[in-house]
Order: C-alpha cells, then structure tokens, then sequence
C-alpha cells in the first residue's frame, strides 16, 4: 500500500494510531446486509493521491514541499451589519419632483429631503425615477442617480442581456397599477383585477447611496416566498430569514450563500390573503450584479444592496398559478436551452478515476449490471497537474483517449470532462512549463483579469498560482474556442471527444485572499492544500445518518478513526488567525474591500474576498468585479455556449456550471454543487432542484448518493430511486470516499434498474416537459403547490414532488423505513393511479396515505386526467429512442385525458423537422392531432387505459376491430396489445383515433 510509505512522515509527527487505523480502512472490504440478502461492497482503494507535480504519493517528503500558507485565506473578521445596530435611523427619504405621466410610464426627479444621513455610505440628493409598463405583465422600476456615477448593469447590455431589455410593448391593458406619494417618495404595486398590493414601499424609506441601496416592500402575513437562490433551506422561505447573495464555493451551507445568485422570488397567496378570494401568485426581480441582503421579517421584506441602482421588476401575475407567473419571468430573462436527448440518460462521474481503463470498467461494470448508463464524466484526474486544457500523458493519453471514444460512440455513450475558471499560470523560470499555451496565449491576447494598477491578478486554485479569463472580455470566447478545440485535438483527430463540459469552480472559487500569486509565480505549480480527500490527514470517515444502527461495527471503526484524525489533525495542521487585508488600490472613493455595509457572507469570517477571485480583480474595461461580482460564472457559461456552438454548429451545448445568476438557463443546466452523503441532504435536493426551476433552469439535479463523505447501500438505494426522476441524473462521489456507483451494492443496482426502467420509458415524456420549457419557460420539476395552488397545506411541502403535470413521486427520506407517507392532492375530481399496479389510491381529501416502500422500490404515482407518451427502455437513450411505443392514458374520474408529445432529432439547435403530437381522451376515444414532419419511425405497440368503469363491447382502432385486449374489472384497466402491425409507418405517421 502506497499508504503505508507515507506512513513515514506521518509517524515522524507523532501520529502513529491514526496511521494504523487510516491504513485499515479504505482497503477493506465491507459487508452490508439489505434487505435479507447479503451484498458486497468494496471500499475504494483510493491510496495517496499524487500530491505533487514531481513526486508522486510514495514520496515521504512532500509535506516539506512548497505549500500556499492557509492563512491566505483567512479574511478579517468581519461583523455583519444587518446583525448589528442600524445606522440608517437617521435617514428621511426622498420626495418627489418634476413628475411626468404618460401612457407607457412614470418619469419624476427624486430629492433627498433632509441631509444626507450616510448611512452606509454617501447619499445622492437627487434621483432619476423611471417606471415603464413594459408588457401586460411586467412593470419596470428604476431608479438612477442622476449623477451616473453608480454601476448601471442595465446598460452593460454587452455583459448580460434578456428579452426584458427588447421586447417592451407598452400595451393598453395591463394587468397592474403604479401608484405613488410624493412627499415623502413612496411607490406601490396593485394587480388591477383583484387590487392586491404587490409591492408597498408605504411606511418605509427609500435609502440610495454609492455603498448602499435599502428598498422595502410590506409584506401580507404569513407570506409565501421561493427563490432568492441560492441556498440550501426548504422550499418555503418562511418569514424571519436574510438571505445574502454573494457568489460562494462552499458545500451546502444551511442557509448561507452559496454558488450562484438569483434576486428573483415568487410570491404565492391563498385566499385569505387575497381580495377576491382566490389563490394567486406575482414575481418580484430586483435586477443586479453585486452583493445584497434580503431581510425576510414578519410584515416586511428589504433589499440591501452594496452598490449599483435599483432596477425593480414586477411580474403581475394572477389567479393562474404559479406557473403562469413562472413562465413570464422566465420568458423575460431568456428561455431555456434546449437540451439534447441523451443528457436525459443516466450520468456516472466521480473524483478519483485515475485513469482511462477505469472509466471503461465503470462503464463496463454498467452493462454487466444490467443497469443504464449514458454518460461517463471525467473530474480534475485526467488533467496533467490538474490544468486546464491538458491531459495526462501517462494516465489519460491521446492514444487511450482515441480508442475510448471510439468504444464510447459504438455503444451511443457519452464523455462529460470538468474545466475549471482558473487557469494555471505558468512558472517564468521553468522551461517546461513554455508550452502551456492557455496561460501564453492568454497573455498574449490580453484576456485575464488584472489588479486594479495593471497587473495579472493571481489567484490560487487546483494547479497552483492562478489567472482568470475575463468572462465579460468581447475577445474572450475566441480565446476560450480556441483553448477548447486544441485542448480536444490533444484527445481525437475528428469532432471535440467531449459532449458537454462540467464547468467548475466558477464563482469563481479562489483559494487565497487577492492576488496572492503576484510576484511568486517562480513557486509554481505550488500546492494550494496540504491535503485532500483520502490523505492520510483527511480520511472519510463520514457516513449516512443512521449507519450507525444498520452497520454498527464499521461504523465503530470508523469513528475511531475519526477521533483519532481529529486528533492528529488538530495538531499537525496549522489554525491560521484572521489578519487584516490591505486597503484598495484603486484611487477612488468608495471601499470595496470592505463595504460600509457588511453583508453577511457566509464564508471564513464574512469578508467578502474570502476563498474567492477578489472584488479589486479589474476587467478590461475598468469594471471592478465588485460590480459584477455574481455574474463570474455566467460568463463563463456564455463564452462556453457560445464557444461551443462554433466549435460544433448547430448541437445544443451541454454545459453544467456550478455558478448560475439570472439567465443562465437561457445557455446551460446545472448541478447543486457539493453535498453531503447523508439524508438531509438528499432531502434538501428536491428544494433545490424546486427553486431552480423556478429560475428557468430546469435541467437540475444533485450528486446522486451524496458527494462528501461515504454512502451506504441504504441512502445510495433510495437516492438512485429518487435521483431517477430529477431532470439531470447525475452519481458523482469526492476523492477517497468508497464507491458508490449504482452496480456497488446489489440493493442499490436493483433500486437503480426499477427506477431507471421508469425514466427510460418516460424518455419521451421528459424530452417534451423540457421542450415546454424551452418554448414556454414552464417548470418541469415541480412543487405540489404549481398543480394545487389553492391548498395551503402544500405552501411548503417537499418531500413529495412532480414531474410536469402527470408524475407524483414520494421518495423515502430516512433510513429504516420500509413505508412513506404522501399526500395525494386534489378533490374527488382528482384520481391518482400507483405506476406499478395500475390501481387507484385510496384516499380521503387532504389525508395522508402510508404507502409500501420496500428498499428497492419508489413511489410514483399518474394523476387521471393524462396521457403519458412512453417507449420501451433501453440500456441507453439511443436504444429507447429506437424502441417501440405506448400510450398510458389515465383517466380523470369524468373519464378525460389529455396528453402532448413533441419530438425532434434531439441534437440540432434548428431541427430540420419537428413532430407535435396532441392525445384526447373523451367518450371512450382516444384520438391524435399530428403535426409536423419529424418521422417516428417506430410503431406503438400497445395502449393502456386505466380507468375505464366497464368492460368494452368491442375496441376499434384506426377504424378496425381489435380483438387483442384484456380488461380488468378490478383495477378498471384495459390493456390493448399488438397495435404494430397498425402503425408499421411509426406510431404517429398519421391521426388515428382507438375508441373502446
Ligand atoms: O474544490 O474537481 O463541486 O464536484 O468533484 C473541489 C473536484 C473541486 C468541486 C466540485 C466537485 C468536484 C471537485 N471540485
């Protein structure tokens, strides 16, 4: 063991317990029982990971080896001002002056009315206010300093642009009202139809100032609010919460503000919050780049914002549902991309494959499993010395890379590698490191981030010192194609190898505190940690709640392996103390290291450069990040599609970033980032993936099976049940932890091939929800409360959720548990149907139903009322697209259904043809509406209807008298077979109707 030579140093500190238990560990063998049958699980051989660019883990001197000092990362202890005394008492508001009304809006001058109150910084004594009614129901709010000397993002169209900006009509009837008093300034929001109060500055003041904007809106009591992403919390915001944005590489943080920033949060009232009694919903977007709190209080809710100007909008909404609302905010900042079919398929990834013949065996292993598999991803380990834009020479050559994609693209599979934002910056002195071109070329062309006098700024990451392209650079997406496309060349003569690319660390993630490589780039590639997942200093020993009842004797091992590190590590490694930063540079007024107003950043001690590309770092153009400092990772998702597109025209970029803002979806999906391999955060991913979808990026999903710490058979089941139903299906595991591919445990492998079975078949159902997206801006991945919005029982409910408006699934959320409980919404004109056994649930209005939920299986459930597109599942997407079809037509209790289908050649950006298919289910017939000229070529081979109330006399379809059917008296099914013979032209070539 590899290990064991490591040992040396280790002992020389004093550790020698720890070693011998670290040893043990990740190279046992694991027995765990399931469900009555014994299954095998094989920890990962992680070893020592090679930690150094010479040396490799059997060195036993690479703790000597130049390290950065963590205390770079240590940011000032910051004390965060919405937790200390107010100093904005002081402030009186503005009033009004010079009004102007017309019919597409308000214009007035503001004036401050007292003195200034410097607050949080410097007052403007006069403002600019310009209300728009864009559409029919949009209004825009904005108001300017007429200095213009604050960051305006609404005019850098050029960084971030969106349909709001083009597509005002300025229509006669609008579904809202602007009203306002002058003296002192206050602005409110009326929905016309039912006039409720959307937004209400009333009572509270306006505060506008270079470092500080407070604006305040009333809030009805009780409010529902979601979004204000990103975060990890339940999906009901609740009413006493701040959240803070501020773009954070950090792992789930309860609460706290994490990788990707979205201002936007729907508001959903039940009748009793409304005047005209009905349920309805408006969306509430205050457009901006830079840092913010939002304090939720009981009556009220306040933006503070650490910059720029206030760019309000207002979605109307109505009594349509939250969708409704959903869509028009999602249509105003950019639709979703269209994604290709086979990202619907199930994707494998972890850190630690450390070569090409691994990830050919995962893939193997696959298969021999029985189970789907789409996707293999490659993490940081293909890279030589984790830079960007190279391979492994040894590990992951050309040549290997060559014969894997061609194994890959014979069995229509799929390579997803990792980029991160940073790119390595080369060693002046070292003449190997000459070729590294992105860094050069780079440089070159004048495309990386500077300090505020000029030079590089250098950040620390993976590789070592650091620079960072300057997403907002016009240039900068040729410089990226280009590193892209020789980066591929290294890997394949034909095409780009890879199908999509994994973009992380773009918040983008910094493992210093400002430039700290500046002067030291003769010390590159310096190792930027002592350590990393599986070390000896950083074992796993972490495992799911309740693993400590089901394997009981491993789980003793392995806590006293924790102690004995926690021991060892609280020693040998260093706890830096906090130490002040030095000031800006930047000749000019305000502070933007450190802010009058502290917003409460989640990371190190809330200074808001900790662990992160600074707020000092310059892009070409002047711009500090500090005002655009949630949008790093936009940028870069931007350049990549774009990038992208002219490397491979035409194909949807599949691009994953781990930092999103407003808009993002319009280029990408996204995964939600480190968790933990435990049952909260399995819980927590369903929110998640709620709220994004309320975002306009529907294809979300989590590390399936958790990604720090060790899984079990028991969570990795029920999460590769559950993840089978998220948009994006992804099991991706962190360095030296066990493994936990879905083939590892046998109960896992069983609940995977259940599960999978079900997502394969409804391959044509998911294609279409994101199509609907895509089209529409309609979320796919829903809450209840989208399908039942006028039942406040389900403001907050999460552990059950819905896949468009057909599928509800009801996961299991706890360990030990062989039932789950769920509620199955609607009144009695609302009929659900168990996927499995075709029958109806049982159920009083509002109750909650206990279901049978043995560990390999997953609840789901059809709602009546519609038809359900499915294919026969293959092992891949490829095959289930070229499988026969059928229909799943589940009837409302007043025997409707209704039903659509859209298809394409699941790859192309402008797809030559395209196929629409709409069902009907009404008086015993089914009948379709085709349009479009996509050929389906394969035929429909059977239809089932679930309840039917009688037997049929006779069946007809297309016209003919069929005799094959079976129908079931108790379930109310009917099941119609051999429909192939009847469509040998493709199930939908024309309209037919099945009537029985
Ligand atoms: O600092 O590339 O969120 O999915 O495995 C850690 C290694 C860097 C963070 C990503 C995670 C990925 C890991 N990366």
């Amino acid at each position: 063991m590899k290990t064991l030579q490591l040992l040396g140093s280790f002992l020389a500190a004093g550790c020698i317990y720890f070693g011998q238990v670290a040893t043990a560990l990740p190279a046992s063998t694991s027995t765990f029982t399931s469900a009555g049958t014994t299954t095998t699980g094989t920890a990962f051989e992680s070893d020592a990971y090679s930690l150094s660019d010479e040396g490799t883990s059997t060195s036993t001197s690479w703790r000597a080896w130049p390290t950065l000092d963590p205390k770079l990362d240590v940011g000032r202890a910051v004390a965060p001002s919405f937790n200390l005394t107010y100093l904005g008492s002081s402030c009186t508001g503005y009033k009004v002056m010079n009004v102007s009304e017309s019919s597409t809006g308000v214009q007035a001058t503001l004036q401050l009315r007292g003195d200034a109150c410097y607050a949080y910084g410097t007052d403007y004594k006069y403002l600019q206010l310009n209300v728009s009614y864009e559409t029919e129901d949009r209004i825009h709010v904005g108001i300017y300093d007429t200095d213009r000397k604050q960051f305006r993002f609404s005019e850098r169209e050029d960084i971030w642009d969106a349909p709001l900006y083009h597509d005002a009509s300025y229509p006669k009837d609008r579904k809202y009202a602007f009203h306002y008093n002058e003296d002192p300034f206050e602005f409110w929001v009326t929905r016309t139809s039912d006039n409720d109060t959307l937004f209400d500055t009333r009572g509270q003041k306006l505060i506008f100032e270079d470092q500080y904007i407070e604006l305040t809106t009333n809030m009805v009591q009780n409010y529902n609010i979601y979004g204000l992403a990103e975060t990890i919390h339940g999906l009901r915001l609740g009413n006493n919460i701040t959240r803070t944005l501020w773009t954070n590489d950090e792992a789930s943080p309860l609460d706290g503000n994490m990788y990707g920033n979205h201002p936007f949060y729907l508001e959903h009232r039940y009748a009793n919050q409304t005047n005209s009694g009905k349920a309805s919903s408006h969306g509430v977007l205050l457009l901006s780049s830079t840092g913010m709190d939002i304090l939720l209080r009981e009556d009220y809710l306040q933006y503070r914002v650490i910059g720029g100007v206030v760019d309000l909008y207002v979605f109307a909404g109505g009594s349509n549902g939250p969708k409704d609302t959903i869509s028009s905010y999602v249509n105003a900042i950019g639709l979703p991309a269209m994604q290709q079919y086979w990202t619907l398929g199930f994707h494998q990834c972890r850190w630690g494959y450390q070569n090409i013949s691994q990830l050919e065996e995962v893939v193997e292993n696959y298969e021999k499993a029985g189970i789907p598999l789409d996707t293999i991803w490659s993490d940081i380990d293909y890279m030589y010395k984790w830079r960007d834009f190279t391979i492994d020479p040894i590990s992951y050559s050309g040549e290997q890379f060559r014969t894997f994609f061609g194994n890959l693209s014979e069995a229509h599979k799929h390579y997803v590698p990792i980029v991160d934002a940073a790119v390595y910056a080369a060693n002046p002195s070292n003449k190997s490191d000459d070729t590294y071109y992105p860094f050069y070329n780079g440089v070159e062309e004048d495309i990386f981030l500077k300090n505020p006098d000029g030079s590089l700024y250098i950040g620390a990451v993976w590789p070592g010192y650091t620079v960072f392209p300057d997403f907002i650079n016009p240039n900068v997406t040729e410089y990226w194609k280009n590193a892209l496309y020789n980066w591929s060349r290294q890997m394949t003569d034909e095409g780009l190898g890879y199908d999509g690319l994994w973009l992380d660390m773009n918040e983008a993630s910094s493992f210093c505190i400002g430039s700290c490589g500046t002067g030291k780039l003769d010390q590159n590639p310096i190792r930027t940690q002592v350590t990393l997942p599986g070390d000896m200093y950083d074992y796993s020993f972490e495992f799911p709640e309740g693993t400590e009842y089901t394997n009981a004797s491993e789980y003793q091992v392995a806590m006293q392996g924790q102690k004995l590190q926690d021991a060892a590590t609280s020693t040998a490694v260093v706890i830096p103390t906090a130490s002040p930063s030095t000031k800006a540079k930047k000749s000019e007024d305000r502070n933007i290291n450190y802010p009058p107003y502290a917003i409460d950043n989640e990371q190190g001690n809330h200074d808001i450069s900790t662990h992160v590309l600074g707020v000092n770092a310059t892009s070409y153009d002047g711009t500090a990040r500090y005002d655009i400092f949630n949008m790093f990772g936009y940028g870069e998702t931007k350049a990549s599609y774009k990038a992208m597109l002219e490397l491979a025209p035409n194909v949807r970029p599949f691009l994953i970033p781990r930092s999103t803002f407003v808009g993002s979806g319009a280029y990408a999906a996204h995964w939600l980032g480190d968790n933990h391999s435990k049952w909260s955060n399995m819980f927590f991913s369903i929110p998640g993936a709620m709220i994004f979808n309320m975002l306009g990026i529907p294809m979300v999903g989590p590390d399936v099976c958790g990604f720090i710490g060790n899984s079990n058979y028991e969570l990795c089941s029920r999460w590769m049940a559950m993840g089978a139903f998220f948009p994006f299906y992804r099991n991706h595991n962190t360095l030296g932890a066990i493994s936990q591919e879905a083939y590892i445990w046998s109960s896992v492998a069983e609940a995977s091939r259940r599960a999978m079975k079900i997502r394969y078949a409804m391959l044509p159902y998911w294609y279409t929800l994101l199509y609907q997206a895509h089209a529409e801006g309609t979320p796919v991945f829903r809450p209840m409360f989208f399908e039942f919005p006028d039942e406040p029982s389900l403001s907050d409910a999460s552990r059950q959720f819905m896949v468009g408006d057909a599928f509800l699934v009801t996961p299991v959320l706890e360990p030990n548990m062989t039932t789950v409980d769920g509620v199955f919404p609607g009144d009695n004109s609302t009929a659900w149907y168990d996927w499995y056994s075709h029958e109806a649930v049982n159920r009083q209005y509002n109750q909650n139903v206990t279901l049978d939920a043995p560990l390999e299986h997953i609840n789901v459930h059809i709602r009546g009322g519609n038809v359900i597109p499915l294919q026969e599942p293959g092992m891949t997407t490829f095959e289930t697209r070229n499988n026969p079809w059928a229909l799943l037509v589940a009837l409302s209790p007043n025997g409707n259904a209704d039903g659509f289908l859209y298809a394409d050649d699941g790859v192309s950006i402008t797809p030559n043809a395209t196929l629409s298919v709409s069902f009907s289910a009404l008086n015993n017939t089914l009948s379709t509406y085709v349009s479009g000229t996509y050929a389906v070529e394969q035929p429909l081979a059977n239809v089932t209807v679930l309840g039917v109330s009688s037997a049929p006399q006779s069946v007809f379809f297309k016209g003919q008298n069929i005799s094959s059917y079976e129908y079931n008296n108790d379930k109310q099914e009917l099941v119609i077979t051999n429909l192939a013979n009847l469509t040998s032209q493709g199930a939908f070539s024309q309209n037919w109707t099945l009537t029985w």
